[in-house]
Order: C-alpha cells, then sequence, then structure tokens
C-alpha cells in the first residue's frame, strides 16, 4: 500500500520537485492525477474545499497530513527522513535562499514561459518576450552559482537541488530554447542529478502525457 499520495499531472514541473523527491527518497507514493488542462479541477470548489483552498497543484497526502507548495513538501519530506536534507542552520537558510530564489524567478518565470508557448491560445509574445528576459538573467544566477560546485548549497545533493530541478529537464522543443546546452553548468548539474539511484524524467513519474490531441 502507498504510504503517500500525490496530486499532480505530467506537464507540472512544480509538482515534479514533490514526485522526484519521492522516487529519490525510495517512497511508496502514487499519483493522483488532476485534470488541468481538461475539467481544470484546480478551479472546482470541489478541489478548492477538500484539496487545496489555493487551487494549486502539487499537493502531497501523508495519512491526514495534505501539504501544499513544494518547498514545504520537500522540507517536510527531508525532516521526515533525514534525506537530501540541509544540515545545521546556515545550510537551512541557504537552502531555503535558493528555493525561495527558484520558485520566485526561476522556475517560477520558466513555467508560466512554457505555458505561454504550449498551452494559453492567442498572441502571447509580450509575454513572453518579458520572461524570456527575466529568464536569461536567472538562469545565468544558477549556472554561475553551479560553476566549479557539483550541487547548489552543499557537495552532496540536498532539497534545494530537487526543488531546481522542476521544468529543467522538459524537452527543448517546449521552450524553444535548449537549457543545457545555453547554460552548461547547468547542464552538468542537470546530468549529475539524473544519475541519482531511482531519478525518473516527469513524463515517466506522473501521469497525464501526452495531452489528449484538440478535437
Ligand atoms: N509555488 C508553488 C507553485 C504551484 C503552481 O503554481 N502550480 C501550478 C501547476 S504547475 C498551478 O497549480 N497553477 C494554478 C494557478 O496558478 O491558478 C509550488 O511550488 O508548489
Amino acid at each position: 500500500m502507498s504510504e503517500y499520495k500525490l496530486y499532480c499531472f505530467a506537464q507540472s514541473g512544480n509538482a515534479y520537485r514533490a514526485a522526484l523527491m519521492l522516487n529519490l527518497i525510495g517512497a511508496k507514493w502514487e499519483p493522483v492525477w488532476v485534470d488541468f488542462f481538461g475539467k481544470k479541477e484546480q478551479l472546482t470548489p470541489e478541489y478548492r474545499g477538500s484539496v487545496n483552498e489555493m487551487g494549486e497543484i502539487p499537493v502531497l497526502v501523508d495519512g491526514a497530513k495534505k501539504l501544499s507548495q513544494s518547498a514545504v513538501i520537500l522540507n517536510y519530506l527531508a525532516d521526515k527522513t533525514g534525506k537530501f536534507q540541509p544540515q545545521g542552520t546556515d545550510e537551512r537558510y541557504e537552502a531555503l535562499r535558493w528555493m525561495i530564489f527558484d520558485n520566485q524567478k526561476v522556475n517560477g518565470f520558466l513555467g508560466p514561459f512554457r505555458a505561454l508557448k504550449n498551452y494559453l491560445p492567442g498572441d502571447n509574445s509580450a509575454a513572453m518576450a518579458f520572461l524570456k528576459g527575466r529568464l536569461t538573467n536567472n538562469l545565468g544566477v544558477i549556472n554561475k552559482r553551479l560553476e566549479g560546485r557539483d550541487f547548489l548549497i552543499a557537495d552532496r545533493p540536498t532539497i534545494a537541488d530537487i526543488s531546481q530541478t522542476a521544468y529543467l529537464y522538459y524537452p527543448a522543443e517546449e521552450f524553444g530554447f535548449d537549457i543545457p546546452s545555453e547554460y552548461p553548468a547547468i547542464g552538468k548539474w542537470l546530468d549529475r542529478m539524473r544519475a541519482l539511484p531511482n531519478w525518473g524524467h516527469p513524463y515517466e513519474l506522473m501521469p497525464g502525457h501526452p495531452l489528449p490531441a484538440k478535437t
């Protein structure tokens, strides 16, 4: 029987952070697919009433406990298992510092950029151009951080690294630019993360890929 349930869908890099963590710690878990694009379940009163009042994915269920916000989920699982846990106060704050920067300005911009390119109709070019400008700077910050170091905050992978992966393994054509080759230190770090036991790609770990063809 599964110990954890994760509300998720394959196209969500935010949910991937939690799915990857569950896999890497060897947890028994099962995905609960959220029909984000079709029925837009996240907008329904049922979802907001009984799963997440914020109307967001991912949500982790551990017995009677329900947690949202991937950064909270990662901290919770690290504290519970001792795996990928920052050690000591300084490392904890450092992990938090990079996770907030990522949530807000790296994957926090990459997710909407990819959604505008692939899933949202209309002319999105102005919004995409704005986000691309911010991404060029912010992916550059992460690339510089990873030059000459193996992982973001320590000499071993922590939840800060798992959080940072979010959208970075999705195919280059979904962005229109190739992150691992344009940001080589990120590319090498993605290879190191991919080599961890039980690593899985977002499209393998979470249900709903490919999306049904539009009729
Ligand atoms: N900071 C949140 C972001 C979660 C998030 O924005 N998830 C998207 C799906 S990938 C969502 O639910 N969006 C719904 C909305 O923005 O209304 C996290 O890391 O969990």
